[in-house]
């Protein structure tokens, strides 16, 4: 994409409005518009980024075995009257009526449709298990929408949901999603801490949030700081294998770790020793639930099993804030200067700056490796405009692409370009036959 002909829109000035980093960023580095409270457009730059983490939710759910499916936003009230939510739900529910005086809504959830929809879609026993989800904008009317996208009225969320013929076999879905989270969110470079958790509106006895360290975070936790020396990410999962399953969420929620709605400061210090206590502040990016047959048995959710007894369906939910997590990740990662993307959820990988844009020999060059990269399969943004060099640094800084190839006239005498690394600052000058071999060889992390 040549900067020339995209839609950016930088912003000189602090937004005065934004409390937090992640939200002034966004802002300034022309990602959301705000349209209304707790309501936001997503421009081309934060809408890569929300496809970005989508495909990487989607990709490891796949991966786990769930099913994609896309209801709708808006939901008749009927089912929520039986599960008794529709009065449960209170305010948050954004309430409709259409021309025939219907009750509607605008789904901040989806437990009674999906329940449903497998009901009357399966025949029997050995149509289970299943999970079934899909990702979709929700709208909670939030009492303090605030922090831009992290805490907002409409927002993305991928949502997930198990049915199993028995409370055990439910575990065993329950155990799946919670090992998938770990490896979704390593795959874009964040370490969520699994915490034992409140379940508020959704319910059942089971729960865990999944939190990321930050100060701006809204949940105060307390976990214990061997957290810190865990295997994250090497590990390779077989999906069917119940009892490696088991075992990595053993690992994973045998030390103490929770949410401050639930923590137990007894048990806590029982646990662990005075110097491997840590409190802080985090930010929730994902909860999961297993409810059994809290909505399964009032929406009448029943097969017959193998002896041709009726039983009822043992369920539940995982969801994912896909839009709180292009803040979150944000957040955990920026410097003074600006955004620093990890890899796996970039707008672009490489921003390429041309320090001096109407120099015949300098846009030559730029167009030359522009173009070549860009046929290589390596997603580029082009700074061709007409700016000073301090600008288009400070520019690209900001954006925050992983990493920076700088072409100008005095390198291109000595047939160089500079290649900056964002995360590090790091600067290497590589040859400019060599260019579109080390992005191309060198696959994203
Ligand atoms: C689980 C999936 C549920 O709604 N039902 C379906 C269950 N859980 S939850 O914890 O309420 O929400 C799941 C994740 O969605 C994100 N989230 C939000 N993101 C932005 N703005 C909001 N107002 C908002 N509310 C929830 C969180 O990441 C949460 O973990």
């Amino acid at each position: 994409m040549r900067l020339s002909n995209y839609f950016m829109p930088i912003l000189r000035d602090d937004p005065k409005e934004a409390e937090i980093v992640s939200h002034k960023l966004m802002l300034r580095a022309g990602m959301i518009r705000q349209e209304s409270a707790g309501i936001y457009s997503w421009l081309p730059l934060g809408f890569q980024v929300l496809k970005n983490i989508e495909q990487i939710v989607r990709e490891e759910q796949n991966r786990a075995g769930a099913i994609e499916v896309l209801m709708p936003t808006i939901q008749s009230a009927d089912l929520w009257r039986k599960s008794g939510r529709y009065d449960d739900y209170g305010k948050e529910m954004l309430r409709v009526t259409d021309r025939h005086d219907r009750d509607m809504l605008y789904g901040p959830t989806n437990e009674e449709m999906i329940t449903d929809i497998l009901r009357s879609g399966i025949q029997s026993y050995k149509d289970l298990p299943r999970n079934l989800y899909h990702i979709q904008w929700k709208f909670r009317d939030e009492v303090r929408p605030r922090f831009g996208i992290m805490r907002g009225r409409e927002f993305l969320m991928k949502d997930a949901y198990s049915f199993d013929l028995s409370a055990e076999a439910g575990r065993h879905s329950y155990n799946k999603m919670f090992v998938s989270y770990l490896r979704l969110f390593d795959r874009m470079g964040l370490r969520a801490i699994p915490m034992r958790a409140d379940t508020g509106p959704i319910g059942g006895d089971l729960s865990h949030e999944f939190l990321i360290l930050a100060e701006t975070g809204e949940s105060e936790v307390h976990f214990d700081r061997d957290f810190y020396d865990m295997n994250w990410s090497e590990f390779e999962i077989d999906y069917d294998d119940d009892a490696r399953v088991a075992s990595v969420v053993k690992e994973f929620t045998s030390k103490y770790a929770a949410t401050d709605e639930i923590h137990d400061q007894a048990e806590y210090e029982a646990k662990v020793p005075a110097e491997k206590r840590l409190s802080g502040r985090g930010i929730e990016v994902g909860h999961i639930f297993f409810f059994g047959t809290k909505y399964s048995e009032p929406l009448g959710c029943v097969v017959q099993d193998e002896s041709g007894k009726s039983v009822t369906i043992h369920s539940g939910s995982y969801g994912v804030g896909i839009s709180r997590l292009a803040g979150a990740i944000i957040e955990a990662s920026h410097d003074d200067a600006g955004i620093i993307w990890p890899e796996a959820v970039a707008p672009f990988r490489v921003g390429l700056i041309n320090l001096k844009s109407g120099d015949t020999e300098t846009d030559g060059m730029c167009d030359k490796i522009y173009r070549e990269l860009t046929n290589a399969g390596v997603s580029v943004l082009y700074d061709d405009k007409d700016d000073r060099a301090g600008g288009k640094f400070a520019r690209m800084d900001l954006i925050g692409l992983p990493w920076q190839v700088i072409i100008g006239p005095r390198g291109l005498k000595d047939g160089i370009a500079e290649v900056k690394n964002r995360a590090t600052g790091e600067r290497e000058n590589v040859p400019l036959d060599q260019i579109v071999a080390q992005f191309a060889d060198r696959a994203p992390a």
